[in-house]
């Protein structure tokens, strides 16, 4: 009997055309899924004629897989994974391979990468991105775990993987354990960042501008062409000329109520847990939160009625200038992503290739752009790179930036435009290269109410001074600590 190459768990939308991609690349791929019916569907539907052997227990999945055996889980993130590694681990044998494909929270990798390792298997977990076309055509593909597997997977992985103009595929190894899906997680949180900002744009130009959605529609395209071009970018531009049945546009049609299904935020807790400022994704995940206030932004807006002035000036002027601040944010954003990155990888002890990053996100994920090569070309250059912003060519390009960049956000300010990821990516970039910051007024006053100490200008680093403020206090100080 013909043996698969590997064998795929969960055949939802993800995991069919996963399986359809890896059979189209010549592998021969067994299926199983929990309700097996679909099983059935599948291989007298789509796969009817395919390489792809259908099987309607776990037992029957693994008996058809060659050695050392691959099964990829393409199921709900959560309990589901557990529960199918759990089963699966009985009928495996030492040097198998269980993969996560699926969205699973970077600390819930590490615990089973350790789990399954611990068992005599190997483990991997690999973010995937570009949805249900991506992973037909070719997904961005961040897969993490154990080192040992990688050159099992590496094949079928890199096959089926987007691949950038010259080749390159747009997957590579990530690092150990929960290395590809804090990765990927990264990637969802800087997704709401680009999203929000897109969107932030479009506010600007329908109420301060009263553009249409087919004039907006034209300044996408255009943008599009520019240093901007993006998946993204491209996307909102069809979006904004998408007509409903009655002839028109859709997008004035939709409820203003995001949704969001949790790895934004999961970027910004471990961006507090590392004490890492990434304030831009922040709001982003904030800005979804409040918009999915709608009745109580509703009464509010009867409370403070206003009316956002029409803008007078320039418009070609402004609408550049609008393309130049979202251009800058965007650089902030990534500048503040990889900080992450960087910070997490001495907490977890990942060796991370921030170009290869980079690469990875070139294609086939939701935040593929033109702009990533630049940050390949930076981390290469440098690997040891502090913060994007000091790359030459990004340090040159912001300068140039930063006059329109405090227009456009002095300009919403005073309309009354919501613009908190352009506005809050200015206050990180004004913060970062400010040299003396107000902190000293503030180490005064951690002293003052909780004698928590402060450093001076004017004593060597490390050593700590209390004051008695009031007289009344003793000379009795806090343990010192930065938190
Ligand atoms: P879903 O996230 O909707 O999951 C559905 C699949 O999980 C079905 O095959 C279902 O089997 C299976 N499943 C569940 Br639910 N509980 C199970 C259990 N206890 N044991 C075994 N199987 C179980 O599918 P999806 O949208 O294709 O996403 C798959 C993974 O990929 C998720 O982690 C998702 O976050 C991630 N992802 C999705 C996208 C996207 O665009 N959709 C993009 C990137 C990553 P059943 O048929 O028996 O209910």
């Amino acid at each position: 009997m013909m043996k698969a190459d590997i064998g795929l768990i969960g055949l939802a939308v993800m995991g069919e055309n996963l399986v359809m991609n890896m059979e189209s690349k010549g592998f021969t791929v067994a299926v199983y899924n929990r309700t097996t019916a679909k099983v059935k569907d599948f291989v007298e539907g789509r796969a009817k004629g395919k390489n792809i052997i259908g099987a309607y227990s776990i037992e029957e999945l693994v008996a058809n897989l060659k050695k050392p055996r691959r099964v990829m889980m393409m199921v709900k993130a959560g309990a589901a994974v557990d529960a199918l590694i759990d089963t699966l681990i009985p009928h495996l044998e030492k040097g198998d391979i269980i993969i996560d494909g699926g969205n699973s929270h970077f600390p819930d990798t590490i615990r089973r990468t350790q789990y399954v390792e611990s068992k005599g298997l190997l483990y991997i977990g690999t973010g995937v991105s570009g949805g249900e076309e991506g992973a037909l055509k070719g997904p961005s593909m961040m897969p993490g775990g154990s080192p040992a597997a990688w050159p099992h997977v590496r094949d079928v992985f890199q096959a089926i993987c987007a691949k950038v103009e010259d080749g390159s595929p747009c997957c590579d190894w990530v690092g150990e354990n929960g290395a590809g899906h804090f990765v990927k997680m990264v990637h969802n949180g800087i997704e709401y960042g680009d999203m929000q900002l897109i969107c932030e744009a479009y506010q600007f130009m329908r109420d301060a501008l009263q553009m249409t959605p087919d004039e907006m529609h034209e300044v996408f395209k255009a943008w599009n062409e520019s240093e901007l071009d993006s998946y993204l970018i491209e996307i909102t531009r069809d979006i904004l000329a998408y007509k409903d049945e009655d002839g028109k546009p859709i997008v004035d049609k939709i409820l203003d109520t995001a949704g969001q299904k949790g790895t934004g935020k999961w970027t910004g807790i471990a961006a507090l847990d590392e004490g890492v400022p990434l304030t831009l994704i922040g709001e982003a995940v904030f800005a979804r939160c409040l918009s999915a206030m709608k009745d109580e932004r509703v009464a509010a807006a009867k409370v403070f009625p206003k009316t956002i002035p029409a803008f007078e000036g320039d418009r070609a002027a402004i609408i550049e200038d609008i393309r130049k601040a979202l251009y800058a944010s965007k650089i902030i954003s990534y500048a503040q992503g990889y900080t992450l990155m960087r910070t997490a990888a001495k907490t977890y002890g990942w060796n991370l290739n921030y170009g290869g990053i980079a690469l990875m996100w070139r294609g086939g994920c939701i935040i593929r752009s033109v702009f990533l090569g630049k940050i390949k070309e930076a981390y290469d250059k440098n690997p040891q790179l502090q913060n994007l912003l000091l790359d030459p060519y990004f340090a040159d390009t912001i300068r140039g930036l930063v006059p329109a960049w405090r227009n456009v956000v002095a300009t919403a300010v005073k309309s009354g435009i919501p613009m908190p990821a352009f506005s809050s990516a200015l206050a990180y970039f004004d913060g970062y290269t400010t040299e003396k910051l107000p902190a000293n007024l503030l180490q005064a006053q951690r002293d003052y109410f909780g004698a928590h100490t402060y450093e001076r200008l004017d004593a060597p680093r490390g050593e700590f001074f209390h004051t008695n403020w009031t007289g009344h206090g003793g000379s009795t100080s806090a343990s010192t600590y930065t938190a």
